[in-house]
């Protein structure tokens, strides 16, 4: 029987165990500029057998919150190295998430404090994250502009750059960030894609641009070092489809070929409740889509996950388990779920912004 403590060959990448620290947004980064606090964090949880950085902006356009880090330009690119180096250097393995937020973010965020793009000028009823003095403010997400099909291509070629960015910092490869309401995820959905043109209305049309992205990442990093995360029914950031299933089934379909290193899949609400009785969702049928169509990437499962239910995922054919707050609060997870806990609790006010506290003072057992 597989169990978390198991390597596994992910990609180009040898994972010394199942256990994945799932991308988590801490707002350290002031200026989107890696620091070397966040090398101490990473390293500090290089037991996984494979982190997922924070989501990262691969351009200022695709930036939605305050002190999120980018890699898009050189600075960043110099200012990653010392966290990958870090990684490396304690054993661990390390993805970048690339990240563009499309219409979850806010004028004082976007170059020339210009509205946020989308799919559709549908302004999206959340908040974002600004930051006074270091301390988190809430505030509404601005109304942003519909991207003109001419724009598309230059969003693929951010996505590129910003991979070929990642190799040049030192990471192992790359996460494209497709769920949470976010640029990928509004155009794969309808409550955000009103398109009439070749970018909206069937399900292929709707996937276009994540399949344009994937096969442009793919192209320029390989596929042996890119892997994408998928939300099919998460209501996070205000994005609703009609018909996720057949969405879903659809765009895993068409990753198959393209022989990904994993697939990333959040299961429910994300950080919230796995089941959603308005909103069921098969991961199963997913899952025998993806793989009767000949895709062999890993299957990672993310979304509440403790230490029985992991190992019933396991047992049902995931690959890896992706684990999120739990990472936050115990840097040394693996060896703590090894011997059965106990665990830390995360403190909430030291999510989003701030230093050390909450962030690289957590104990170790
Ligand atoms: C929490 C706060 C800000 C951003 C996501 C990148 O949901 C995020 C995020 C999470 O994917």
């Amino acid at each position: 029987m597989t169990t978390l403590f198991d390597a596994l060959t992910c990609g180009s990448m040898k994972l010394a165990n199942r256990v994945v620290m799932a991308p988590l947004t801490r707002n350290r980064a002031p200026h989107a500029i890696p620091t070397p606090l966040m090398a101490k964090y990473y390293s500090q949880r290089a037991g996984a057998g494979l982190i997922i950085s924070e989501a990262t902006a691969i351009t200022q356009q695709g930036q939605g919150y305050a002190d999120v880090p980018g890699l898009y330009a050189e600075e960043q690119i110099e200012a990653w190295k010392p966290v990958t180096q870090a990684v490396h250097d304690a054993g661990g393995k390390i993805v970048v998430q690339l990240w563009h937020v499309g219409r979850v973010s806010h004028t004082s965020l976007q170059p020339h404090a210009a509205a946020p793009v989308a799919p559709s000028a549908i302004r999206a009823q959340t908040k974002t994250v600004l930051l006074d003095n270091g301390v988190a403010s809430f505030v509404d997400t601005s109304t942003p502009r519909a991207l003109d099909a001419e724009e598309l291509p230059g969003i693929v070629r951010d996505y590129v750059h910003a991979a070929r960015n990642a190799i040049a910092a030192g990471f192992d490869g790359v996460e494209i960030h497709a769920a949470n309401g976010y640029l990928i995820e509004q155009f794969l959905k309808t409550g955000s894609n009103a398109r009439t043109d070749d970018y909206g209305g069937s399900i292929a049309n709707r996937a276009r641009l994540l399949l344009e992205v994937v096969r442009a990442v793919v192209d320029a990093v390989g596929a042996e070092r890119t892997g994408i995360r998928l939300s099919p029914v998460t209501p996070a950031n205000d994005i609703v489809d009609a018909n996720p299933q057949a969405l879903f089934d659809y765009v895993v379909r068409h990753l198959a070929p393209l022989k990904l290193a994993f697939l990333h899949i959040i299961e429910g609400a994300t950080g919230g409740a796995r089941e959603l009785p308005d909103h069921p969702f098969n991961y199963t049928e997913l899952k025998s889509a993806y793989r009767a169509a000949g895709g062999q990437g890993a299957w990672m499962v993310n979304n509440g996950y403790d230490l029985p239910l992991a190992e019933k995922a396991l047992a049902d054919g995931a690959d890896l388990v992706a684990f999120g707050r739990p990472f936050i609060a115990n840097p040394d997870l693996v060896n703590r779920l090894r011997v059965g806990g106990p665990f830390n609790e995360v403190d909430a006010k030291t999510l989003y912004g701030g230093g050390e506290a909450g962030y690289t003072d957590y104990p170790t057992l």
